[in-house]
């Protein structure tokens, strides 16, 4: 396979949004822009909520971004505009200590991360002051990874106007690093693909080390993204995080059963790994070893023979430490059996049977079953969309990103897309009164990844 990765730095190509922006910036900051940048959000089409324990996950890129027009100034500030008036202007001085509010996740914290990640990736004491104006396209707080895509692209922003060169991995890998100051506990999925996606083809994400495989999509079908309009805003509310102490702790209990060094295992998959089992086996563990009725931080501390000073300290995140009760056995179950169909999904993926759109549609509505059910991470509105689409002529369906709202993810047979569009604004949008622009239904093929746009 000779192919050329794409390269981070590319010429602009002229195009209306870009030229807009470049007006808004004028307009703004008097001056040009000195480049612009950009990072894509992404669908995950299978493999959710696993990334942090360890598990590979299946994403594509989509055409919606965050786009950035900037330009390097000597004012000794970082100046940030957004074309949205719903996030208001902001600056801070280049020679302060970058600080971000988990309490307040405002919209400038998301890009002050990336700027974090780059000034201490390089030990920067003095980054270059900017002015930056900020255009986005992927609806926020909708599982579609907006988040990722503003902090990767703030990331990129600040390598270039400090003229830093890293390559695509390094910068996915300091991106996922980053974004965690907003205070979510995030896998990596999102800023991986944001940067190692390449148009035309899905991608395997692998962790350590960080890998992305193209992963072919079958012929005959499309994927199509709704949005069920109820917005989830992660930073701000604790249900991730909560996820993301239970499958820790069960890490803990399971390693523990199986007399393995508790305090080396933190994710679920290194316990597999210990154990060298199948996810197969992995279920069968979890099945014996944790009860399916929610555990207290009693029962936890005894079991692990932890303090409850060490069990706040050592296992809970700042927002999770009002939880008391946890489960342990659906969460871990959700996992390891999620990990098996990102699996199955890329093996149908590479010998594309004939079947392969009706096992690749099963698979999906597997993970959504485990998203709702055991997981619970879905919600009223999303469950009755993904109904819908289901009903529409999808051949599979399921939440995709973090859920409790946001998106769906639906295959839907190439031939039956129009029809399938109709029956679903019918069915979800029109007796809502949502409205049905390019933000909430619509196809959505692989896009490439972050880049830098040089004027030639
Ligand atoms: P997602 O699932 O889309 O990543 P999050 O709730 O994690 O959702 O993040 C959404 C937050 O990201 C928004 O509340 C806002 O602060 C920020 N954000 C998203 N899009 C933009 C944008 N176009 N401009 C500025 N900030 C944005
Ligand atoms: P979104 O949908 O962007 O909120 C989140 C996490 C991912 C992953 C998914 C669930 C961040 C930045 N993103 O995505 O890492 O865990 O949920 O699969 O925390």
């Amino acid at each position: 396979m000779d192919k050329n990765p794409p390269k981070i730095r590319t010429a602009v190509c002229a195009d209306e949004r870009l030229q807009n922006l470049k007006n808004t910036f004028e307009a703004k900051y008097g001056e040009s822009p000195l480049f612009f940048a950009y990072a894509p959000g992404r669908v995950n089409l299978i493999g959710e909520h696993i990334d942090y324990c360890g598990y590979s996950v299946l994403p594509m890129a989509i055409e919606q971004n965050i786009l950035a027009a900037v330009s390097v100034n000597n004012s000794g500030t970082i100046m940030l505009s957004n074309t949205n008036p719903q996030y208001k202007d902001f600056s801070v001085s280049c020679s302060e200590a970058i600080v971000i509010d988990r309490e307040n996740p405002m919209w400038h914290y998301y890009f002050l991360c990336g700027v974090k990640g780059i000034q201490e990736k390089f030990g920067i004491t003095q980054l270059v002051g900017m002015s930056c104006v900020i255009d986005g396209t992927v609806p926020p707080s909708s599982g579609l990874s907006s988040s990722s895509a503003l902090v990767c692209c703030a990331g990129l922003v600040t390598m270039e106007a400090n003229q830093k060169s890293l390559s695509k991995t390094e910068l996915a890998e300091i991106c996922a690093k980053c974004e965690r100051y907003i205070g979510t506990e995030g896998g990596g999925m999102d800023q991986s693909i944001s940067f190692l996606a390449e148009r035309g083809t899905a991608k395997l994400i692998e962790f350590q080390p960080l890998r992305a495989t193209d992963v072919k999509l079958p012929d005959g079908a499309v994927f199509v993204i709704s949005n069920c309009c109820v917005e989830m805003n992660k930073a701000a509310t604790s249900d991730y995080n909560i996820r993301v102490v239970e499958c820790r702790i069960a890490t803990k209990m399971l390693a523990r059963a199986r007399r393995l060094d508790q305090s080396k295992l933190f994710r679920l998959a290194d316990v597999q790994t210990e154990l060298q089992a199948s996810l197969r086996q992995m279920m069968t563990l979890v099945d014996e070893v944790l009860h399916p009725e929610p555990y207290s931080r009693d029962e936890i501390c005894r079991e692990l023979e932890i303090t409850p000073e060490q069990f706040s300290t050592e296992l809970l995140s700042p927002n999770t430490q009002h939880v008391t009760h946890f489960k342990l056995h659906q969460r871990a179950w959700h996992v390891y059996g999620e990990a098996e169909r990102v699996l199955q999904f890329k093996s149908v993926c590479e010998s594309q049977p004939a079947e392969s759109i009706r096992l690749l549609g099963e698979l999906m509505i597997h993970s959504h079953a485990s998203c709702r059910d055991l997981y619970e991470c879905s919600c009223y509105e999303l469950d009755r969309l993904v109904d819908f689409c289901l009903k529409a002529g999808a051949v599979g369906s399921r939440l995709t990103g973090a859920g409790w709202g946001g998106c769906a993810v639906s295959m839907v047979p190439s031939e039956k897309v129009e029809t399938f569009l109709q029956a679903v604004r019918k069915s979800y949008y029109l007796p809502r009164g949502l409205a049905m622009d390019k933000q909430s239904l619509f196809v959505s093929k692989p896009g490439g990844g972050a880049a830098i746009l040089l004027e030639e």
